[in-house]
Order: C-alpha cells, then sequence, then structure tokens
C-alpha cells in the first residue's frame, strides 16, 4: 500500500484497538458484578458499563477496525487511493472520532445509560445522540470516498469485473449506508428533539423498529468484513485458491438484499406489529441464511480442493494440509469453526416457538458473543496479523505467531465457559441485562449463580487473551523487526466459471433492496404511526 494510504487504514485500526482495550476493561467488570464477586465502587452503576461495553466493542471497535480494512482493501486492489477518496477517508476518520469521544465521554459522566441499543423509552444526553450522528455521517463521508474510488476503477477499465475484494468492500458499504439510514431518521427526528426536551413524547415502537432495521444488517456489516477474509485472503495464505468469484459475489449480493428487511425477528415478542408482517420478515431472515450456507460450502470447497492438490487423500485427508501453525489461518480459522454453533443459534432464534423461549435471556447474550464476539473478532485479529506489519513495514516473527496461536487457544477457552454457560442458563430463563440478583433469594435465581461464576472466570480468561492481543498488536505497529509483510490476496481458480457482469449492476441489487425494504416495513410503520398509544410520554415522533 502507498505509505499514505496506510496511515489511514492504520489510524482507523489504532482508534479500533483502544476501544477494544476500554471495552475489555467494562466487561471484566461487569462479568465479576453479575457473579456478586464484585461491588463497584460507588457512582458506576452496573448498567453504564454495559453501556460502554457494548458501544465500545460492538460499534466503536467494529468499525473502525472495518473501515480501515476495507479502506486498504480498496488501496491494495484498484491502486493508490484518489485525492478525493483520501480526504473523503480523513474526514470521515476525524468526524468519527469526535463522535466517539463525544458518545464515551457522556457514558462515562453516567448521562447516556441507555445500552448499546439505545432505543426509547430510555433516554440520554442529546450529546450522546450528537456524538451517535457524528459517527454515523462520518462513516458515509468514507463510505463516498470508496464509492468514488471503486468509480474510478471501473471508467478505467470499463466491461471488466472490479477486483473482488473492492467488490466486497462496496458492497459492505452499501448495505451499512442503507442500514444507517434507519438510525439516521430515528435519532434525528426522535431522540434528538426528545431528548433537548423540544417535544415531550416519544413513539417507542417506531424508535425500536427503526432501530432494528438498522440493529439487523449492523451485524451483517461486522460479518461481510471477516467473509471477505474467509473468501479472498484465507485461500492465498493456505496456497489453494478461490473457489469462484461468481459464487462469493452472489454471496455478497443476496446479503444486500435480504439482510436489512429482517428487524422484525429481534421484535418477535412485542406487541403493536401484526403476525404477518413479523411472519414475512422471518421468511426473509431464512432467506439471508442462505449466503452463510454458500459461504461454508466454499470454504469447505477451497480448503478441499487445496488440500487434494497438494496430495491429499480420502475423505478429510485435505485437514491434514491445512496450515495450523500460521496465526494468520489459524485464529480466522477458529472463527468460522465456532460460527458453525453460532450460526445454529440463529437459526434457533430466528424461530418463532423457540424465540420465546429465549428472546431476552442470557442465552442471546451467548449468541452474540460466538457470532460477533468471536467469529469477527477473531477473524479481524487474524487481519491485524498481517495487515499491522504491512502497514507499519515490520513483519510477523516466529514469536508473535506463536503467540498469537495462544491467543486464539485462550480466546477459544474462555469464550467456551462464558458463552456455554450463558446459552445453558439462558434456557433455564436467566434474564440477559440484569445486574447481580438473587430476586429475594428465590431457589430458580440461586440455580442461575454457579453458571454466571462460569462465566466470570470465562470473561477472566478473554480479558487475559485481550491483553495478549493489545500486546502483539503494539509490537507489530512499533516493535517487530522491520521488513515488508505480504497483504495476502488470493486468485481465482482456473476451473471456477465465469464472473457475469451482471453481479456488478448494482443499479438493479439496490432497486431491488429498497424494493424488499419498502414490501417489508411500509404497512406496518404506518400502523405503528397510527396506532400510537396517546398516554403520557408517546407520541408520533
Ligand atoms: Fe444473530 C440476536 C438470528 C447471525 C449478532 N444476533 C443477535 C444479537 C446480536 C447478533 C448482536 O432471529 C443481539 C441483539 C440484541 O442486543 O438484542 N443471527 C440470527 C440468524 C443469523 C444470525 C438467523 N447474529 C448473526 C451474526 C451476528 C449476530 C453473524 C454478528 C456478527 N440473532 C438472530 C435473532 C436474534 C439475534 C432472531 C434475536 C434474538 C432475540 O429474541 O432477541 C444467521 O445469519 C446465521 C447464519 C449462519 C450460518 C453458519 C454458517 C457457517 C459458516 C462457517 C463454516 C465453517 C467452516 C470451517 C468452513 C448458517 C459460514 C469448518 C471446517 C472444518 C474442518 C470442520
Amino acid at each position: 500500500l502507498h505509505p499514505n494510504d496506510g496511515k489511514l487504514a492504520l489510524a482507523h485500526i489504532a482508534v479500533g484497538y483502544i476501544a477494544l482495550f476500554l471495552g475489555a476493561i467494562a466487561g471484566l467488570l461487569q462479568a465479576f458484578v453479575r457473579s456478586g464477586t464484585l461491588e463497584l465502587p460507588a457512582g458506576i452503576g452496573y448498567y453504564q458499563l454495559l453501556t460502554a461495553h457494548g458501544v465500545l466493542l460492538a460499534l466503536v471497535f467494529t468499525t473502525f477496525f472495518i473501515i480501515g480494512f476495507l479502506y486498504a482493501s480498496m488501496s491494495r486492489t484498484t491502486g493508490d487511493l484518489t485525492p478525493f477518496a483520501k480526504k473523503a477517508g480523513w474526514i470521515g476518520f476525524w468526524l468519527m472520532t469526535i463522535g466517539t469521544a463525544i458518545t464515551t465521554v457522556m457514558i462515562l459522566l453516567n448521562k447516556a445509560t441507555v445500552l448499546y441499543t439505545f432505543y426509547a423509552p430510555l433516554k440520554a444526553s442529546p450529546w450522546f445522540y450528537i456524538g451517535l450522528t457524528l459517527v454515523v455521517v462520518g462513516s458515509w463521508v468514507s463510505g463516498a470516498g470508496m464509492f468514488s474510488q471503486y468509480a474510478v476503477w471501473k471508467k478505467k477499465n470499463e466491461g471488466k469485473p472490479s477486483p473482488l475484494l473492492s467488490f466486497m468492500a462496496v458492497a459492505t458499504m452499501i448495505l451499512w449506508i442503507i442500514a444507517t439510514l434507519g438510525v439516521a431518521v430515528t435519532v434525528l427526528f426522535q431522540f434528538i428533539p426528545w431528548s433537548f426536551g423540544l417535544v415531550d413524547k416519544i413513539n417507542v415502537l417506531l424508535s425500536r423498529t427503526l432501530f432494528w432495521y438498522f440493529g439487523h444488517p449492523l451485524v451483517y456489516f461486522w460479518l461481510l468484513p471477516a467473509y471477505m477474509c474467509w473468501y479472498v485472503i484465507i485461500p492465498k495464505i493456505i496456497g489453494g485458491k478461490i473457489f469462484s468469484d461468481s459464487l462469493a459475489r452472489l454471496a455478497f449480493v443476496l446479503f444486500v438484499l435480504f439482510s436489512i428487511p429482517v428487524g422484525f425477528h429481534h421484535q418477535i415478542l412485542e406487541s403493536g406489529i401484526t403476525p404477518f408482517w413479523k411472519f414475512l420478515q422471518i421468511v426473509l431472515t431464512f432467506m439471508v441464511i442462505v449466503p452463510s450456507l454458500m459461504t461454508a460450502f466454499a470454504l469447505f470447497a477451497t480448503f478441499e480442493i487445496s488440500g487434494r492438490e497438494k496430495g491429499a487423500s480420502g475423505l478429510f485427508g485435505w485437514v491434514k494440509k491445512l496450515p495450523w501453525t500460521d496465526v494468520r489461518f489459524f485464529a480466522p480459522f477458529m472463527g468460522m469453526l465456532v460460527f458453525i454453533p453460532g450460526g445454529a443459534g440463529g437459526i434457533i432464534n430466528a424461530s418463532n416457538q423457540m424465540n420465546q423461549v429465549v428472546h431476552n435471556t442470557l442465552w442471546v447474550t451467548g449468541h452474540f458473543h460466538l457470532t460477533v464476539a468471536t467469529t469477527v473478532a477473531l477473524t479481524f485479529f487474524g487481519i491485524s496479523y498481517w495487515l499491522v506489519p504491512h502497514l507499519t513495514g515490520r513483519t510477523l516473527t516466529p514469536r508473535l505467531n506463536k503467540l498469537g496461536i495462544i491467543q486464539t487457544v485462550f480466546w477459544c477457552i474462555g469464550m467456551f465457559l462464558m458463552s456455554g454457560a450463558m446459552h445453558t442458563v439462558g434456557l433455564f430463563g436467566a434474564p440477559r441485562r440484569t445486574a447481580y440478583t438473587t430476586y429475594g433469594d428465590h431457589p430458580q435465581a440461586l440455580e442461575w449463580m454457579s453458571y454466571q461464576t462460569i462465566m466470570a472466570v470465562g470473561g477472566a480468561i478473554l480479558f487475559v487473551a485481550i491483553l495478549m492481543i493489545l500486546y502483539i498488536v503494539i509490537n507489530l505497529a512499533v516493535a517487530a523487526p522491520k521488513g515488508t509483510e505480504e497483504f495476502p490476496v488470493g486468485e481465482v481458480h482456473e476451473d471456477a466459471e465465469k464472473t457475469p457482469l451482471l453481479l456488478e449492476n448494482w443499479k438493479i441489487w439496490i432497486g431491488l433492496s429498497v424494493v424488499l425494504i419498502v414490501i417489508a416495513y411500509t404497512v406496518p410503520v404506518i400502523d405503528i404511526i397510527e396506532n400510537a398509544p396517546s398516554s403520557p410520554g408517546f407520541k408520533f415522533w
């Protein structure tokens, strides 16, 4: 990468890792509070910590890391960033950083204890929402930079499909921009006027609906960069080839189509939305599982074909040919493996009857610690092992590689304990998002306590793993020996079909995505607005 482009990517990644550190401290403390082993010093609240944990890890770490990685991928595959793309990248970075700082300060001042989902009726200081707006607007400016970079490449290379990694970066940003429209509407038209006291009522259901319109595609905004690594980077690291360029593009297109009109699967138990519309959005939820199944298929195919080309025989002989001691492969691979139970849990959540059992229990917390906090996080760590030294002109030494493997193992053990206990105790009915409580020494609640202790043990192991990844990343950024580290980009297998240009026709895909959104949301949103309760505190906007 051109050093200037590298700086832009690195700045994003650095803020991401600072957020990871702060958010992890909050996570460690809250695991101890929940198990009853720690009482927070006066002034700090459990829900305040929970908000900091969710916002810093789920929103800040991910968004900064992703935008840094996407910019790096654009520069690597479409050439040096144009002056416009670079400028947009930096303006976006500063807007996001200032917004994050404002938001974090409000949380630390206990003026924004509204959890990372921040929908009404919880109310924060207006500055929290203004901070969030800056983050979102900043990300749009960065998105504009990437789109222009892509458009310039397309103009110079008419009739050719764009490089796969840049296509995926563009698809991810398209998804993000369509999704964040929902959060922009609720923040600008509902929360800011309400929190400034300009209006005294808010339509709670509308705020939740607009949040989840954004909240579900948000999880795919986290997942797709991990898929970029799995589809394009992993084949190169294992010495194989990309199974199919068209399949990979189709999977990303399907995410653009189906990941948005599905927010109601977070609201299955919510009154005020007619069952028909919930049903429709659940059907669409099952559609969005398809591109993940396609991804699983493509990954198995990549591993198997590459193993056989290296002489593997038998049904599973190829497993032995994978580079198990290379952390650039091992960390993302463990992420894939964990996505099998993580994804299965998602399918359980999306099933109406089973959702009645798991909704608002610790099961759901277990689900997203497998998906975003393991599958995605381990893949992002896996990317950092080569991207950070690539950007800083250093190398991943065998010692750091080994430490990375140990880090991955620690992460998996910690998460097995923590998420396993969460899933299990969730099925016994333990609610999520509660501080330590024995519910008046109710026997049922006392039964949950041993699981919460296991959660705390898992959380402590995870915290050690966080310190390890920070040690490795800081070393790779400033101390590892100077040298060149490869930015691995796989080539497509010669047996793959030619990529149809239709897959790159964004007008069709964005158009279809809008049509699906309009079908899935228009009537229920009109219902929500028309039937808004007139009791104090509730209103149309
Ligand atoms: Fe989810 C709640 C449904 C995926 C994150 N989810 C959440 C929340 C978060 C989250 C953060 O329907 C909580 C929000 C909150 O705070 O309330 N989720 C799904 C479904 C999927 C899914 C159907 N979720 C994710 C991903 C996330 C994520 C990905 C983050 C990155 N989720 C739900 C529902 C709820 C929910 C309900 C609401 C629950 C409630 O009531 O509150 C699907 O996308 C999953 C599909 C995935 C698969 C797995 C494919 C496997 C692959 C790996 C292959 C492995 C290989 C290696 C090749 C079908 C691709 C193997 C090699 C060997 C050698 C063995």
